[in-house]
């Protein structure tokens, strides 16, 4: 195993470039040839070796400068030429190797999905074809020739246009491609299949027409016209926001089956998880439309942030993703509800980013130290990556933050940049000192901020005390203070809303918290305020002031901010569940506070004002989620307490539900917002009233009538989770009908993991010799297994420790045949620490048992050192 750590402080320039590279592909799933023909250049002249990094193939020959050259040396990841006899800078390289990508199921390289042949060479799978410098600073320009067999591979794509193509005798044919822009290696694609094709265009800005073409697998085009839409509302938006414009003549989309991840965004030539393309309202939800939506709107947004402008080096990933995270985000809040997204975005980092920066993997978003990148595509690097770019964005303002963008792109075009580039680019823009704010590129964890305040009567003044503090994590143990923006309003008790001024000047809504301590003072506030804080949730902090109920049902009522509406609830909900869960660790009876019913109430009462909202507040935190309240976590009273308080509101509100349920119908189905959202309050509903005597009938109804996925799925979640009568039944008539498409399936083996029945376990492991399971498809092993490990709290952490030893089994599985899957499912294990001692000495004794197995795969190793050590 090669488990040497790289630092981002020993990033060196290379000594050696690619100019152009040509390839050739001899495709066959059993037996591929790739010739390669690169242009190199010496760019140390003091030089003489030449590392290029490759692996997993094999090595048929190499020639420099059209002869054959010897002075080389191999191991299994590199080639080594020494170069000491070559006297000119630029020389040729032709290299032929040798793969069977039938062969690959580690889904980088090229390998097969289904019938068709694809690849995937982010981070580092470039060098699982060929030979190459292997980094993304080194641009070069790409020609591609394809030549398959005619009649199982009709299609042959790769990057940039199409300049030739021909037929052979022998059934096959090729086509020749030309990407004009330089790219590094880790950008480039090819695709070779039998596809349905849905073609359109696309008008620029400036007038020049774009062909358009997403491919799908035959027999699916009924389910690509969404993706088609949603690209071309991406391309606009970015004209239009962005005042960007795509730059090549074609923009391909290809859906496959087997993907490690959501989808890739290859110049010119997308590939993409079908989960992320496929829809029609049969088979796709609400939330999967949107998510839809959400990926084509980020691989479209690396056309200019991070293919046009590029990474120097790994270390700088965030680059890329935070800001074209970033970017989807404001896309998805400007075509649909920037509430509603701002507030979903917010739920994803508590529940998903919070818990990673306090895990054995905390990074800073530009990491120090990697040993396998694939490790580091994380929540941190996007998601905390777009909150930091958000904060710039709220510190700059619209006008200086686009000016920003606008002098880093002019600077960077066509280069490999750093996020300090990004970074010197808004402050030269915006003339604002950002040198305190770069801290957040290299401090990992999760700021904390206690707020405490005090109202003076006589002076009318009002200050808020704020301190800031890092806890320590895994990797740093010191911490810094941070430039945080802290955004506020302040509301009298009867939701008025103060002015806030100081010394007769008005000022501006968003402190700056700069120092460990800081008092903030506000003048002519006529009575004691309830502050709300972090509006926006304009920073990725933990918030902690001690507001009383009644403080927070006044937020609730009157806070313009929808996202201070939401969270006052969810530090209601917060509350009542730390209480019970004393009551139920002393044997007590669980209680629900008759206000904080009285308030979900009237919300619910007035949800036509805000159908979205209403579904957001009155949505309970996962278990998951709760989980992170506590140092400790307790799997099986948190899972108890939140069953009781669900079923406590439904009891209670069940009139309520059910005239709000009755009021709400449809004429047909539509993606729309507004439909969206009255759904969202129908089927909330519809969970609810699962829990009551009203349930059984009401839900088998819903699934009966239901014309679209969205009603289905709420119907069959809601009858698992409720463990109705009917939910046997319902599962059954799903499976029947849809045992055929592994895509729906997926919610079904999902729903089945989640199940808060006490066999779940071994209902997961039967699952697995399901027909529609398939333990080499990423999407069938996330939605079974992947689910049921980081989703249902309470099965995978049983006492016994039965839930560890299954994952542990699956892992060593899927070490070798595909370690980037067996890395994510692994992430529930390595947090041991989070539990108490029974559960930590058995999750120990699973990472060991895993650490002793015989070609460990860097990914796990990564992290099973860090979490052991
Ligand atoms: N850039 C790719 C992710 C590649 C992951 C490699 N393990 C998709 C994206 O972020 O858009
Ligand atoms: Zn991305």
């Amino acid at each position: 195993m090669y488990a040497k750590a790289k630092y981002r402080k020993d990033y060196k320039t290379p000594d050696f470039t690619v100019t152009d590279i040509f390839l050739d592909f001899q495709l066959d799933p059993q037996k591929t040839i790739v010739t390669a023909k690169s242009r190199y250049q010496r760019l140390n002249q003091t030089s003489t070796l030449l590392r290029l990094d490759g692996t997993a193939f094999q090595f048929v020959s190499i020639r420099l400068n059209c002869e054959e050259f010897r002075d080389y040396q191999q191991d299994s990841v590199s080639l080594t030429l020494d170069l000491k006899t070559i006297d000119c800078d630029q020389f040729e390289l032709e290299i032929v190797t040798f793969l069977v990508p039938a062969e690959n199921t580690s889904l980088q390289g090229l390998y097969q999905s289904g019938q068709g042949l694809c690849t995937q060479c982010e981070a580092e799978g470039f060098r699982q074809i060929t030979y190459m410098l292997d980094r993304p600073d080194v641009l070069a320009r790409y020609t591609t020739k394809i030549t398959a067999d005619k009649m199982k591979y009709p299609y042959l794509l790769s990057n940039g246009n199409r300049i030739a193509g021909g037929d052979l005798e022998n059934g096959k044919h090729w086509v020749e491609w030309q990407d004009p822009f330089p790219k590094p290696c880790y950008l480039f694609a090819l695709v070779a299949g039998d596809f349905d094709l849905l073609k359109d265009n696309f008008t620029t800005k400036s007038g020049r027409n774009v062909a358009l073409e997403l491919y799908v697998d035959r027999g699916n085009l009924n389910r690509a016209d969404w993706a088609m839409e949603s690209l071309k509302k991406s391309m606009k938006w970015d004209e239009e926001r962005f005042g960007l414009e795509y730059d090549l003549d074609i923009y391909m989309i290809v859906a496959v089956d087997f993907f490690n991840m959501g989808a890739m965004e290859n110049k010119g030539l997308n590939i993409f998880n079908s989960k992320f393309v496929l829809a029609n309202p049969q088979t796709a939800t609400d939330e999967d439309y949107l998510a839809i939506e959400s990926v084509i709107g980020h691989e479209y947004f690396h056309n200019w942030t991070g293919n046009r402008v590029t990474c120097r080096d790994w270390f700088q990933l965030s680059l890329k993703e935070g800001l074209t995270v970033f970017r989807d985000q404001e896309f998805s809040a400007d075509t649909g509800s920037r509430a509603v997204k701002r507030i979903a975005d917010v739920r994803l980092l508590r529940s998903v980013q919070f818990p990673e920066d306090a895990s054995p993997m905390s990074h800073p978003i530009r990491p120090e130290k990697v040993i396998e990148m694939n490790n580091f595509y994380t929540m941190t690097v996007y998601e905390k990556g777009a909150e930091v770019i958000r904060m710039l964005h709220t510190l700059l303002g619209e006008t200086a933050f686009q000016a920003g963008m606008k002098l880093y792109i002019a600077e960077n075009d066509g280069k490999a940049a750093t996020c300090e580039d990004f970074v010197s680019a808004m402050e030269r823009a915006s003339g604002i000192d950002l040198t305190q704010f770069r801290r957040w590129y290299s401090q990992s964890g999760t700021p904390e901020l206690t707020v405490t305040d005090s109202y003076d009567e006589q002076t009318k003044i009002y200050r808020l005390q704020v301190s800031q503090i890092t806890p320590p994590t895994a990797d740093q143990m010191e911490k810094v203070d941070l430039h945080i923006p802290l955004k506020i309003a302040l509301y009298d008790e009867r939701g008025v809303k103060q002015v806030l001024q100081r010394s007769g000047q008005p000022i501006t809504d968003v402190l700056n918290v700069i120092h460990k301590d800081q008092i903030f003072e506000f003048d002519q506030i006529a009575s004691r305020p309830v502050p709300a804080l972090l509006c926006d949730f304009s920073a990725p902090v933990k918030l902690d002031y001690e507001y009383t109920t009644s403080q927070l049902i006044t937020l609730l009522r009157f806070a313009e901010n929808e996202f201070i509406r939401w969270d006052a609830v969810q530090m209601l909900f917060n509350n009542e569940l730390r209480r019970n869960l004393v009551n139920y660790r002393q044997g007590l009876d669980l209680d629900f506070s008759r206000e904080i019913l009285a308030a979900l109430e009237q919300v619910l009462s007035n949800w036509k004002q805000n159908p979205a909202l209403t579904t957001l507040i009155l949505t309970l935190p996962k278990t998951t989620d709760f989980a992170e309240l506590f140092k400790v976590i307790d799997p099986e009273g948190i899972s108890i307490v939140r069953s009781f308080m669900q079923r406590f509101i439904a009891e209670n509100l069940q009139d309520l539900l059910l005239k709000t349920y009755n009021q709400i119908h449809f004429d047909r189905y539509q993606v729309v917002q507004s439909d969206i959202a009255l759904r969202g309050v129908r089927n909330l509903c519809l969970n609810y009233l699962a829990y009551t005597h009203l349930g059984n009938n009401l839900v088998n109804k819903h699934y009966l009538y239901a014309d679209n996925m969205t009603d289905t799925l709420a119907a069959l979640t809601a009858a698992t989770q409720a463990q109705l009568q009917c939910s046997e039944a319902l599962m059954k008539d799903f499976e029947q009908k849809w045992q055929h498409d592994g895509l729906v399936m997926d919610k079904w083996f999902a729903l089945q993991a989640t199940s808060p029945n006490e066999n779940v376990l071994q209902n997961v492991i039967q699952l697995m010799e399901h027909t529609s399971f398939n333990f080499n498809n990423p999407n069938r092993v996330r939605a079974l297994i992947g689910t049921f490990v980081s989703r249902n709290l309470k099965a995978f952490h049983v006492a016994d420790g039965s839930g560890y030893r299954f994952l542990t089994d699956v892992l060593i599985r899927l070490n070798e045949k595909n370690p980037q899957v067996a890395s994510r499912l692994i992430e529930p294990l390595i947090r041991f620490s989070r539990y108490d001692t029974q559960r930590q000495t058995l999750m120990k004794r699973a990472l060991e048992r895993l650490s002793a197995v015989e070609n460990l795969s860097r990914d796990l190793f990564e992290k099973i050192e860090k979490a052991l050590r």
